[in-house]
């Protein structure tokens, strides 16, 4: 059976798009809330393969979108290079915060597969339980995004430890950002030699680099970690998410070498439509907000989408992560809507 995922990744027109949800697993599920109650850390249940896996699989048995997206997290990386990290509820992630070039020099560069071979393990676990025709995503932080939790400590409102770092020690950043690249594509290349059919690469805080440092912060890492991963793995399909960048998607996409860009819901199908889908697939860009309004108001804001970009490349999504409040019986209408637009 053919995986309609992939084939719109290498630039088939669908009769019907394939689709798959951001942050599909997750607390608006009680299956997932039920798990989740029973182990003491987030991070527990990332490093648990039966539980991971189960997590991964939850979305895939209640709404059978085209693709599993693994369950884990993109701060595991910095939990695999030695740095404090936890998630507490209501608040959002904790770190130890990156202050000295002595946090820098002590990451622990070579321990990333020793650290994430259990995140390996639940990849082949659900590679071994998903349906033929539904493919595996892997993924990862991009490195700018990374780095601004670790330096931030966690989420930010300014990001402004993070922004004068990078403007007033360049040197330093540039050495914490080429770490993250080494340790990403280590942990990609771990992924898809577990199985993973593709990856995504979520730049969730592209949106606020500075434009003079656009180039070395976000195109320069992406870049690398692409051409890194594909020495090894030539026929990967990567997907890019840089959330808020406006215009300067188009660098991006001719940049960094991804053959997919994810639109957050602020960009217009048509404009992605016109100026885009031409050079890449195209994947978005549902407003998660019409996700958890549900009903006719979702279905026709989906319609729109789909009527603007199925006659190109396109995969469905949202243009960020399903809410938490998001009643689930809201995402089983939707997938089953998409799903009545063709036979696969
Ligand atoms: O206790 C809990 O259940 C924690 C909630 C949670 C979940 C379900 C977190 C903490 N992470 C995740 C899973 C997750 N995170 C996935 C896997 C599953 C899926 O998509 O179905 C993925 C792909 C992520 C990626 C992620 N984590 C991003 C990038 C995408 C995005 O949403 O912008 C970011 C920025 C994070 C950091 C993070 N982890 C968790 C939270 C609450 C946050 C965001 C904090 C913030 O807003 O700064």
């Amino acid at each position: 059976m053919k995986k309609i995922f992939l084939e719109a990744l290498n630039g088939k027109i669908l009769e019907r798009p394939p689709f798959w949800f951001m942050r599909q697993a997750g607390r608006y599920l009680p299956e997932y809330r039920e798990i989740r109650h029973n182990i003491p850390s987030f991070l527990d249940l990332c490093y648990n393969p039966v539980f991971a896996s189960e997590v991964t699989m939850q979305p895939i048995d209640r709404f059978k979108p085209d693709v599993a997206i693994l369950f884990s997290d993109i701060l595991v990386i910095p939990d695999a290079l030695g740095r404090k990290v936890s998630f507490s509820k209501g608040i959002g992630p904790k770190l130890d915060p990156i202050i000295s070039t002595k946090d820098v020099e002590n990451l622990l560069v070579n321990n990333v597969n020793h650290h994430l071979s259990p995140v390996y393990e639940t990849v082949k676990k659900v590679k071994n339980r998903l349906p033929e025709d539904v493919s595996l995503l892997g993924f990862a932080g991009a490195p700018w995004t990374v780095a601004t939790y670790m330096v931030e400590g966690g989420s930010s409102r300014d990001f402004l430890k993070v922004k004068t770092w990078a403007r007033e020690d360049a040197e330093r950043f540039d050495c914490l950002l080429s770490i993250l690249v080494e340790a990403t594509t280590d942990y990609l290349i771990g992924q898809i030699e577990a199985g993973a059919d593709a990856i995504q690469i979520f730049d969730t805080w592209a949106g606020i680099v500075p434009s003079d440092q656009f180039n070395k912060f976000v195109i320069t890492p992406t870049k690398k970690i692409i051409s890194n991963v594909r020495k090894l793995k030539p026929d990967i399909k990567f997907i890019g998410f840089p959330k808020g960048i406006g215009p300067e998607i188009s660098t991006y996409i001719s940049e960094t070498g991804i053959d997919c860009i994810s639109i957050d819901s602020t960009l217009s199908p048509n404009y992605a439509a016109k100026y885009l889908q031409g050079d890449c697939t195209i994947q978005g860009n549902l407003d998660p907000v019409a996700l958890l309004i549900g009903g006719k108001t979702m279905l026709k804001a989906a319609d729109e989408i789909i009527k603007n970009l199925n006659d190109g490349p396109f995969i469905f999504n949202l243009g960020h992560g399903v809410m938490p409040q998001t009643p689930p019986e809201n995402v089983v209408l939707l997938a089953e809507h998409i799903k009545s637009l063709g036979n696969q």
